[in-house]
């Protein structure tokens, strides 16, 4: 069996828009209101996930959720004329951002020898709240095989969990046994923590993975009071590389000293804030960028335009570029309509480290897959919605039928 690792990308949902409901993200909150474009950020999307496929990497997707979702309301006696921002919760396109959709512990870090996969509840913002049973059954269907996968449910709504986005895994490499890192944040600050510590310590319990391979650090104060809402916004790893904003954790040299402690090989490339400032990083969203193992066994970073255009973002990549570093390439891509709610291409993937073979086939794609979902998005995708038009009857019809139009094509009737 070859473990890889494959980058799970949520399609973007046709009813994407700004609706300013994710209260501590900056990008979300500053675009409140403004006319979103669907076609254009579903296309975009895609185009990062052609970009990976043809670095010569596995790449699978998770399908949009069913919006509007009407038993949203009905289960708060809502009909949506009561409150703008539970109707546009009702119409979010936030399961998108796939690194929220679960936390996973690859076969190789479990007891049982499974992948074990846990949903995350997202209890914290209402909007998101509503995505877990949806994402699972996509969960439980794409990683049926009981041999080599477990899904669990989400854990309980008491303690608040946001998956992928605030748990790093690093290892030789992704077949090899590893350390995972799960980080929480404290409440107490102007914004919310999502992450509670108590959730990822149920998740790992749960997978079944080693406690003395098992880290919990809390991510820094500062960093959520920024507006780093997850950790991934200021650190991310892959293999024996962690790449981190000096200001990310608690205790930063801590948490270095603890994985090193755990992976004499790991490689800790830390940005300092001298020479980006938290407030740059978050806007440029540096860190929230795909650190991939490429097919030649370098690591290359896909990061946001945004990072790319930020001059001071510009200079220090210039100069880990033409430093001996462990991240030899740096690869800009154009996701700008999920940068503007704070979703850049981490948030984007869910990293999975399976056998292909083992995981329902129609959830990987090839090139001409991605053509076909690009037919659908651009016939069925509504190129713009206005923030007057979340709640319009004839746009739900549409948004509903497009959903439709892509499961279709790709063979889901079990969503239909
Ligand atoms: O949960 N934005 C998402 C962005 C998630 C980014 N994910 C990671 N960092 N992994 C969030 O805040 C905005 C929705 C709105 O305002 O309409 C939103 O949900």
């Amino acid at each position: 069996m070859s473990l890889v690792e494959i980058n799970f990308d949520g399609i973007i949902g046709p009813s994407h828009n700004y609706a300013g409901l994710s209260l501590g993200n900056i990008a979300s909150a500053n675009n409140a209101g403004d006319t979103s474009f669907p076609r254009a950020a579903a296309l975009q999307g895609l185009s990062k996930m052609r970009h990976n496929l043809a670095l010569g990497l596995v790449q699978g997707f998770l399908l949009p959720l069913p919006r509007p979702n009407g038993a949203f309301l009905s289960a708060i006696g809502a009909n949506g004329s009561e409150d703008r921002r539970l109707l546009a919760a009702a119409w979010s396109a936030s399961a998108m951002w796939t690194a929220n959709a679960a936390t996973v512990s690859p076969a190789p870090d479990t007891a049982d020898g499974r992948c074990h996969l846990t949903a995350a509840n997202l209890v914290t913002m209402p909007h998101r709240s509503q995505e877990w049973p949806d994402t699972v059954k996509q969960l439980r269907l794409a990683f049926a095989n009981p041999e080599h996968f477990a899904v669990h449910d989400a854990v309980p709504a008491c303690f608040g969990d946001e998956g992928a986005a605030n748990h790093m895994r690093m290892s030789a490499s992704h077949g090899d046994p590893g350390i995972e890192i799960f980080v929480y944040g404290k409440s107490g600050g102007p914004f919310p923590a999502r992450q509670h510590e108590q959730a990822s310590r149920a998740v790992a319990r749960l997978h079944g993975i080693d406690p003395a391979r098992t880290l919990f650090v809390e991510q820094n104060p500062e960093a959520i009071a920024a507006g780093a809402f997850h950790n991934d916004v200021v650190a991310v790893a892959n293999e024996r590389v962690l790449f981190t904003h000096e200001l990310a954790f608690a205790d930063p040299e801590g948490t270095y000293g603890a994985i090193r402690d755990l992976l004499p090989e790991a490689e800790i490339v830390i940005v300092p804030a001298a020479a980006v400032s938290l407030a740059d990083a978050i806007k440029s969203y540096l860190f929230n960028a795909q650190l991939l193992t490429l097919p030649s066994g370098e690591m290359g970073l896909v990061i946001p335009l945004e990072a790319w255009e930020h001059p001071k973002v510009r200079a220090w990549l210039d100069g880990m570029l033409a430093s001996n570093g462990p991240i030899r390439r740096v690869m800009p891509v154009d996701v700008r309509q999920s940068m503007a709610n704070g979703g850049g291409p981490a948030c984007l993937r869910l990293r999975v480290v399976a056998d292909p073979a083992t995981i329902d086939q129609r959830f990987l794609l090839d090139e001409k897959k991605i053509a076909r979902i690009e037919a659908v998005v651009t016939e069925h995708w509504p190129a713009s919605i206005g923030a007057d038009q979340i709640g319009d009857p004839a746009l739900a019809m549409r948004i509903i039928a497009a959903r439709q139009a892509l499961l279709a094509t790709l063979d889901f009737a079990e969503f239909g």
